[in-house]
């Protein structure tokens, strides 16, 4: 008889999926490099244009040198939107723009910059369809000119419990929404990223991912105010390694619903498979709130690390915004 063998997949193996202890030491080495080459957070002041350079980080591919340059980040001369307050500090630039979830360029954090930094994010287009009346292709920078656009302090929770604080610049989702007409059958929206294996190096086979990137919310969700989409961060243009040319930001949900590099938005009426949900159910549910008192099965979602810092804070319901979206959610 033949020995049953079960093959595990990659996200089932323990040094490959994401955990909070995996995270933490990743983020010392990090410290150490950082301290090592002087490219300090003290740099972060970023002058944009050289902030290319500084953000693309140190890890060059191998075979980096005949690569096209990264594209300037331009400066985006948006007004911030008072409503939103922090609770805390804004983490620093570089710490932010150097500890990333792309898993289309690495499953290591420290990693995603350094192979994105060459991305090709112009030109880029958004096609909206499915259920809307009028669906339409964008340019993006056709797009953008369209949009009322603005700077925004949100806060940003990992599932796997680390957190930052950044300004968003981008404009509602709605305001994109009202533009295509959604149909009173659009009950959902789906959005997915870009597929391009030349480009990012952990879609090319063997790859056990159903690249690309797929994540959806309901028309509730998607039409609340606090659902953003993004193009810049710190007064500039969205650099690759935080999805560059255009992004999802959903702040009161689990990071991994805020899906990077957004090349098509569909309207459905029924709910849409979502990615890290198609691959773990049981640890990555379609509505991801953040929710302190419910565990992830591996680990307990009661506190956060900011990753600049290493200060632990309690996990706030909804992430802070419940007085935003708790009505969403009746019990
Ligand atoms: N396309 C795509 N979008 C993605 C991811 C990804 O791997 N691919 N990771 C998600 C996860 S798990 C997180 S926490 C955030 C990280 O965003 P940041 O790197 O800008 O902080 O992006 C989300 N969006
Ligand atoms: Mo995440």
């Amino acid at each position: 008889m033949a020995p049953s063998i079960r093959i595990r997949k990659p996200w089932e193996i323990p040094g490959l999926r994401p955990t909070p202890e995996a995270a933490f030491l990743d983020r010392r080495k990090f410290l150490v490099r950082m301290g090592r080459t002087g490219v300090g957070i003290a740099g972060a002041g970023l002058i944009p244009g050289v902030a290319g350079a500084i953000l693309g980080g140190c890890a060059q591919p191998p075979g980096a040198e005949d690569d096209p340059k990264p594209l300037p980040l331009r400066p985006i001369d948006a007004t911030r939107n008072p409503q939103f307050k922090l609770d805390r500090p804004l983490t620093p630039e570089a710490v932010a723009a150097n500890y990333n979830n792309f898993w289309e360029f690495s499953e290591i954090k420290e990693r995603v910059a350094g192979l994105a930094r060459n991305f090709r994010s112009r030109p880029w287009t958004v096609e909206v369809a499915g259920k809307v009346g009028k669906p339409q292709t964008f340019d993006l920078d056709d797009l953008l000119r369209l949009m009322p656009i603005e700077e925004r302090l949100y806060r940003f929770r990992c599932v796997e419990a680390w957190a930052m604080a950044v300004p968003w610049v981008g404009f509602p989702l709605k305001a994109l929404l009202d533009r295509v007409e959604p149909l009173s059958s659009a009950k959902f929206v789906r959005m997915v990223s870009f597929h391009d294996p030349k480009q990012a190096p952990n879609q090319r086979p063997p790859t056990h991912y159903p690249w690309p990137y797929f994540e959806g919310l309901t028309m509730e969700e998607a039409v609340n105010p606090l659902t953003l989409m993004v193009n810049g961060i710190y007064g500039h243009d969205l650099p690759p390694q935080h999805g560059a040319p255009l992004r999802l930001i959903v702040p009161w949900k689990y990071g991994f619903k805020s899906i990077k590099s957004v090349v098509r938005i569909e309207l459905t009426q029924k709910r849409p498979p979502t990615f890290w949900n198609e691959l773990s159910p049981r640890e990555y549910d379609f509505w991801a709130n953040v929710e302190p008192e419910v565990p992830h099965p591996r680990w307990s979602q009661a506190s956060e690390r900011m990753i600049d810092t290493g200060e632990r804070r309690p996990t706030l319901k909804y992430n802070g915004y419940a007085d935003l979206v708790a009505h969403l959610y009746p019990a």
